[in-house]
């Protein structure tokens, strides 16, 4: 079974649909594999996005996911990475297809709610970074 990092974002946790968004998931027949609550340290939200270390937006990102607690799970199914990403949606909110999870739960380019890994070697990247395994 395929596995993939998947996290809600402050800003979705702060609104009380932890569950809800929880439930979409399980829905769709992904098997919830690992789940905690955390709060990311500097360090890690920084090492977890340094892909965008030179973007404009990244210290914004990284003071905004530090703010408060995420919950973040390993998410399992088959073909789970590209599975996820098409329930998730686009970065923004308002490009997302109607019915995605940050069309329908995310506020702004920032925002958005969760967070899914974009490919099966990042997601065994990420997991790692969350999860230490
Ligand atoms: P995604 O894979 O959809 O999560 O998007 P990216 O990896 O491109 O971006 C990671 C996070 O950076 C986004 F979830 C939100 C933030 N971001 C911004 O704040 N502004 C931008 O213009 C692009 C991304």
């Amino acid at each position: 079974m395929e596995k993939t990092l998947f996290f809600i974002k402050p800003d979705a946790v702060k609104r009380n649909i932890v569950g809800k968004i929880l439930k979409i998931v399980e829905e769709e027949g992904f098997k919830i594999v690992q789940l905690k609550m955390l709060r990311f340290s500097k360090k890690t939200a920084s090492n977890f996005y340094a892909i965008h270390k030179r973007k404009p937006f990244f210290d914004d990102l990284i003071k905004y996911i530090t703010s408060s607690e995420c919950v973040a799970s390993v998410l399992g199914k088959e073909n789970a990475v590209n599975e996820l990403r098409k329930l998730v949606g686009e970065t923004d909110p308002l490009k997302s297809p109607p019915g995605t999870i940050r069309r329908c739960y995310g506020t702004d380019i920032q925002r958005n709610a969760v967070h899914a890994s974009d490919s099966v070697e990042n997601a065994k990247i990420e997991i790692s970074i969350i999860f230490g395994e």
